[in-house]
């Protein structure tokens, strides 16, 4: 009966339809209380620092242990200290909104929340606002179903609220009032005998393994013309690429230059051996950039197997392209993901995952993607707007 959440200033499910626009009466930071919410006196709030290797440790072992799993729990995400200073420090990253609850005492780190900075553009550019995106809610396996989670969302609305953002955005596997869009998973096998030997990817009826792995077999080069590995000086071009593309969606992340480069090249890492965002672009005769696409990596570790330890995963992640006539355009899309899945192969990615969001739709079937079991919901916090399908052009850092 969402105890919580009725309290909190989201749509409800069926709303009749209400004007777009903020759900909570206008505030100002002021109004927002300086300290933070009481625990129970056995816990306390901490701020994780992301540039400490210890920090990052505790996050990192907290996730690991307590994160996201797959129903039979065989299967779990492997961050890496490199996917959390990726995802967790684009421009304009703050380290308060690096929520942790300690036990007291022990140190132990048992619950996490984050925010990040980002600007969303609604309805094709009639609405546009700085807000934040919350990822990594966690609480540790033993402390679960003793309403901590509330807290922690309560806490980092304060956080955020103090800095003036009153939007957020969100998304999760469960269902919470309401969702603002679903899109469901799709999964395109790049290693097929592998995703079958650990139980991810079944015989179909009537087939054998080998026209399964002939099915999945991919060129060993990429094919599109003036196709290469994006670089620093590529950015302001796929900046300009990326905003006029994304002027055909309804929900939107606006990038600055900045952002482009943190988010698509990953600028400060150190670590080129630990690759978390892959991006490539399309480069003509001219110079001129005609195409991006890009992919984060983020495997799984399998938990019960004798033979296989981790699954490479890859995720789509933003493209853009200038082609205009329709026809063009869904073939481009085409041959720009059936290279990504070349390059895929060749960094050991297993699966290659993409939501149907953005015009995935296009190249789904004919890239070989197919849907899972698992379905993403987007929240927005404080903004009630009317539900869309598809049309959605903000990515998740899962
Ligand atoms: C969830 N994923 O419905 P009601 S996604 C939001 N997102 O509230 P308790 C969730 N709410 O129904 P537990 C949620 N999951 O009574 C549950 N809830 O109104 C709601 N899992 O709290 C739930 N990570 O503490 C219920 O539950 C209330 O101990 C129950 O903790 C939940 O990062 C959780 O899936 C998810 O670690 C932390 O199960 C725990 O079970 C866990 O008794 C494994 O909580 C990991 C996992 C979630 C990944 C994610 C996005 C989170 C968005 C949070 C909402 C942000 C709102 C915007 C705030 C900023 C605003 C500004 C400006
Ligand atoms: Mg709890």
């Amino acid at each position: 009966d969402y105890k919580f959440w009725k309290t909190q200033p989201v749509p409800l499910f069926d709303e009749k339809s209400q004007a777009d626009g903020p759900i909570d009466s206008v505030r100002t930071p002021d109004d927002i209380p300086d300290t933070p919410l009481k625990l129970l006196s056995s816990f306390e709030w901490v701020t994780l620092d992301v540039e400490n290797e210890d920090d990052l440790d505790q996050i990192y072992t907290l996730l690991y242990e307590n994160y996201v799993e797959d129903v039979d729990s065989t299967l779990r995400f492997k961050y890496s200290h490199d996917f959390f200073k990726w995802a967790l420090k684009p421009p304009g990253w703050r380290k308060d909104w690096h929520v942790g609850v300690k036990v007291k005492g022990s140190g132990k780190l048992v619950g996490f929340i984050s925010a990040v900075p980002m600007t969303l553009n609604l309805k094709k550019g009639a609405t546009e606002f700085p807000c934040v995106e919350i990822n990594f809610l966690c609480i540790h396996k033993k402390l679960r179903d003793k309403r901590l989670a509330p807290t922690l969302i309560k806490e980092i609305t304060r956080r955020v609220n103090k800095q003036n953002i009153w939007q957020a955005l969100y998304t999760a596997g469960v269902v919470l009032p309401a969702p603002v869009s679903v899109c469901r998973y799709t999964h395109r096998p790049i290693n097929w005998s592998k995703l079958h030997d650990v139980g991810f990817s079944h015989l179909p009826q009537g087939e054998s393994k080998s026209s399964m792995i002939a099915k999945y077999a991919l060129p060993s080069e990429t094919k599109t013309k003036g196709w290469r590995e994006m670089k620093l000086e590529d950015v302001d071009q796929v900046h300009a690429l990326i905003t006029e593309y994304q002027k055909r969606f309804d929900i939107v992340q606006v990038f600055s230059k900045e952002e482009i480069s943190h988010w698509l090249l990953d600028v400060n890492s150190c670590n080129p051996e630990n690759k978390v965002i892959c991006s490539y672009v399309v480069e003509n005769s001219d110079g001129r950039i005609t195409d991006f696409i890009s992919y984060y990596l983020l495997p799984f570790t399998i938990l019960n197997d004798k033979t296989h330890n981790e699954l490479g995963i890859a995720y789509l992640f933003y493209y853009a392209t200038d082609l205009a006539d329709k026809d063009g355009y869904k073939k481009r899309l085409i041959s720009l993901v059936n290279d990504a899945l070349v390059t895929a192969k060749k960094l050991n990615v297993d699966v290659f995952n993409c939501l149907t969001s953005q015009d995935n739709n296009l190249f789904i079937d004919e890239a070989k993607f197919a849907p899972g079991d698992g379905y993403l919901n987007y929240y927005l916090f404080n903004y009630r707007t009317k539900t869309i399908s598809g049309g959605i052009n903000v990515e998740s850092k899962e």
